[in-house]
């Protein structure tokens, strides 16, 4: 799977309460289309991350832990800074999101950073919503990777991943949905859904007026209700795994991951939406966007009735 977009350093506070007062910040690494990487790579899928990075130790830090992680980086070193993302755990269930994204080296991503023959070449491309919101350069990076995705019969997967803080609704709609009818398979909340289809009420609405749109696949992620898909034409349900909420930022990411990792290993549509539920099970239940999902191996763990493996 190839992939496409910025990776950030996430400054995230240690504590609950107000950042104001101030707090101990844990560094490390967020980005959408990076934490589907990792979470493909962990489940012994192939990933390939598409980027611009700085050129100084956080550009360092975000190469070396893709590389550690078996993702693979294209990526161009920018002397423009590494975008931060700013985490306030304002209470244990609520925490509230700062971008200092502009005029950074993800944010300077263009058409020329992305390999045709890499793309041409993969098994699926992924992309998602947020990089189209970054601006000009990265936005025509994206339809550049699906242009050539497209051309090459290589299927493309969207997860719509709506960032208010990035752009409003209308800038939304407006750039996505021509990715959107392009995509085979696409990855959505409900209001995500809506902003594509404004029209369809409710899950199973939603999924077949995507699919009415272009793509083969829609899935409507729920959160705890877990999600509701329409695949070639066939419907299904699946619960989501009971585990106690940490942190859910990341969940969507990991569901991605879970799917796409079943798909390209050939698995049938139930198997990918249950390696995606318990994906997203990982990572509610865990703190950090992605340093808790699993490897193949540890993914029986959420099925044990005891909660101690020995
Ligand atoms: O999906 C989790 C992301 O929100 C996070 O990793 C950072 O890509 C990110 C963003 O733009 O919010």
């Amino acid at each position: 799977m190839v992939t496409v977009g910025e990776v950030l350093a996430a400054l995230a506070a240690s504590d609950t309460g107000p950042l104001a007062l101030g707090s101990d910040l844990r560094l490390g690494l967020a980005g959408a289309e990076s934490n589907v990487a990792v979470g493909v790579s962990r489940l012994g899928g192939s990933a390939t991350w598409i980027g611009r990075v700085s050129d100084d130790a956080l550009g360092d830090l975000i190469l070396r832990e893709l590389r550690a992680e078996g993702v693979t980086t294209v990526a161009a070193r920018d002397p423009a800074p590494t975008s931060l993302l700013l985490r306030e755990r304002r209470t244990t269930t609520h925490s509230r999101t700062r971008y200092y994204r502009t005029n950074t080296a993800g944010s300077r991503l263009s058409p020329e950073d992305i390999p045709q023959a890499l793309v041409a070449g993969a098994a699926a491309l992924h992309i998602t919503g947020i990089t189209p919101a970054l601006g000009e350069g990265p936005s025509r990076a994206v339809t550049r990777a699906v242009d050539i995705a497209v051309a090459s019969g290589v299927p493309v997967s969207l997860d719509i991943n709506y960032r208010s803080l990035l752009w409003n609704e209308a800038e939304a709609r407006h750039t996505l949905l021509p990715l959107l009818r392009r995509s085979d398979l696409v990855f959505a909340g409900p209001h995500e859904g809506r902003l594509m289809a404004p029209d369809a009420e409710g899950p199973e609405e939603l999924a077949k007026a995507i699919c009415d749109l272009g793509p083969a696949g829609a899935v409507i992620k729920l959160g705890a209700e877990g999600a509701y898909a329409v695949l070639d034409g066939r419907s299904y349900r699946q619960p989501a795994v009971p585990v106690t909420v940490l942190d859910s930022v990341g969940a969507g990411d990991a569901f991605a991951a879970g799917y796409l990792a079943e798909l390209l290993a050939g698995e049938p549509p139930e198997r990918r939406l249950r390696t995606a539920a318990l994906l997203g099970a990982f990572a509610v239940s865990t703190t950090g966007d992605w340093e808790g999902l699993p490897r193949r191996s540890e993914l029986g763990l959420l099925e044990h009735y005891d909660d101690i493996v020995r």
